[in-house]
């Protein structure tokens, strides 16, 4: 299996509640590594484009308006089958169908409030990557 990477969101509930450091040490215990982080609060124009394609869902302007009520913190994660593994590391959107030790079971208030985002794809993690973090700043 290949070395990967995907890109990860701690979102404003986990930021709120000073969980930054508790998600990156279940991402670590996974064995994924933390190659790019900084902490950023989006515009509502990268938050509208980032989540683009959820465009025509009812639940998109709460989404939006979620993600920039606080900061964020964006992250670049390296490891084998990095993007779905990290899809397992998180659990289900859901947190009530989550499974115990995901980062949403732990720490989602929420489906919206859900704690973290991570890319579905590897082309959707270098697109989402390429939005966020330049080249010189991804340091594996
Ligand atoms: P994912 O984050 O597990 O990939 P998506 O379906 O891509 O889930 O949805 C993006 C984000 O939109 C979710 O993480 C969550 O914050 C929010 N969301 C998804 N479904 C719902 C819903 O039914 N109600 C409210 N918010 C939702
Ligand atoms: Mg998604």
């Amino acid at each position: 299996m290949a070395t990967e990477r995907t890109f990860s969101i701690i979102k404003p509930d986990a930021t709120r509640r000073n969980l930054t450091g508790k998600v990156n040490a279940v991402i670590e215990e996974s064995g994924l590594r933390i190659v790019a982080q900084k902490r950023i609060h989006m515009t509502q124009a990268q938050a509208e484009a980032f989540y683009g394609v959820h465009a025509a869902r009812p639940f998109f302007r709460d989404l939006v308006t979620f993600m920039i009520s606080g900061p964020v913190v964006v992250q670049v994660l390296e490891g084998e089958n990095a993007v779905a593994r990290y899809r397992d590391v998180m659990g289900a959107t859901n947190p009530a169908n989550a499974e115990p030790g995901t980062i949403r079971k732990l720490f989602a208030e929420s489906i919206e409030a859900n704690s973290a985002h991570g890319s579905d794809s590897t082309e959707n993690a270098a697109t989402e990557i390429s939005y966020f973090f330049a080249g010189t700043e991804i340091v594996g």
